[in-house]
């Protein structure tokens, strides 16, 4: 579950990656400062785990993870092997979702690829260098595709999903942007296009007039808007800034975010809204020993959810006690009564995990 941090050279993406990860990336005031990706694991942030942690007295809280690249800085011609574009484009290719990072900060100390401040230029500019990329990998497939397709003639309409997606890539638009039927949907996940990764627009915004709320500058604006028209989610933060406040101890980080006037880091948010895109939700156990988070796809069952755990209680599975996290705190807390109430469900095998669940496996070995 991995998501690559991906944008034009020089636009803060080591920046953003270091505050998320601490990782301490190598950041510079030139082009191509990074080459081979670096990696680095981040916690997802849950408010829930220290409420839950609380009322079962908790020994430790143990947070789920995910884990973000660091990708070197595409350029135009990326796909056409320009500033080893290639090899960086096989690296967003590894990852299941991007974080596109665009400058929106003016400083005219920091060097622009481009010369000039222009965040629909730049966003342009990179996803057509993933759309090319997508066209020469479709224009392979399908005349593979096509012979095979003499001798077995299901594979026509996998010719035809292709032509589809590889007409609409032609008008410059990413495959995310089309729809497909769950019968197709599976063949072109597995086809791997950049153009089809779930993206998180980051508008990299300048410190100078940073605030909570960036909407109305107009940088931040524009990016929002074609997020938009991509369905895609748009986050703004100061990079440089989120850098300075996370290497400050926890006391001062709260205060400092106060005096900003801002509950929530840019960066909680992004992490957050990372896990989302990726498709994933979590489940919570808590205990005395431990109140702990854990990571599952939406629409896992209960029976595999309980796996996540270990692989005898997935075996062994009797059902899932389960309570919503908002249930069990609108209840006091207090389980007992919540069970009175009726609000604690067991759930059999079949049961669909809903997001925030707090389980109890019974399970027989
Ligand atoms: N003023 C300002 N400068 C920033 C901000 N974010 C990054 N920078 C500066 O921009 C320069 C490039 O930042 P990096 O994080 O190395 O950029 P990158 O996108 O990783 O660059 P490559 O690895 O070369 O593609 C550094 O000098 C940073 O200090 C920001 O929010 N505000
Ligand atoms: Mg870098």
């Amino acid at each position: 579950m991995k998501l690559g941090i991906a944008g034009l050279p020089n636009v803060g993406k080591s920046t953003l990656f270091n505050a998320i990860t601490n990782a301490g990336a190598e950041s510079a005031n030139y082009p191509f400062c990074t080459i081979e990706p670096n990696v680095g694991v981040v916690s997802v942030p849950d408010e829930r785990l220290e409420v839950l942690a609380k009322i079962y007295e908790s020994k430790k809280i143990v947070p789920t993870y995910i884990e973000f690249y660091d990708i070197a800085g595409l350029v135009k011609g990326a796909s056409k092997g320009e500033g080893l574009g290639n090899k960086f484009l096989s690296h967003i290719r590894e990852v299941e979702a991007i974080v596109h990072v665009v400058r929106c900060f003016e400083d005219d100390n920091i060097v622009h690829v481009e010369g000039n401040i222009n965040p629909l230029r730049d966003i342009e500019t990179i996803n057509l260098e993933l759309i090319f990329s997508d066209i020469e990998l479709l224009e392979k497939r399908i005349q593979k595709t096509v012979k095979l397709a003499k001798a077995d003639a299901s594979l026509k309409k996998e010719v035809e999903i292709m032509e589809r997606i590889k007409s609409t890539l032609e008008n410059s638009l990413s495959a995310r942007t089309m729809s497909f039927n769950d019968e197709e949907l599976s063949f072109v996940k597995s086809l791997n296009l950049l153009s089809y990764k779930p993206i998180i627009y980051i508008a990299n915004v300048s410190e100078d007039n940073f605030s909570s709320d960036n909407s109305e500058n107009p940088y931040v604006k524009a990016v929002a808007e074609f997020a938009k028209s991509e369905n895609a989610e748009c986050v703004s933060i100061c990079a440089g800034l989120e850098y300075e406040i996370s290497q400050l101890e926890e006391e001062e980080k709260k205060l400092f975010l106060e005096d900003l006037g801002i509950g929530e880091s840019g960066l909680d948010k992004l992490v957050k809204a990372s896990y989302s895109l990726l498709g994933l939700i979590s489940f919570l156990t808590a205990g005395p020993m431990e109140t702990r988070a854990w990571t599952i796809r939406k629409g896992t069952k209960a029976q595999q959810a309980a796996g996540k755990i270990h692989s005898d209680i997935e075996r062994g599975f009797i059902r899932a006690e389960t309570i919503s996290f908002a249930e069990l705190v609108a209840s006091g807390g207090n389980m007992v009564a919540a069970k009175e109430k009726g609000l604690v469900r067991l759930e059999g095998k079949e049961y669909i995990m809903q997001d925030g669940d707090v389980v109890l496996f019974r399970f027989n070995v």
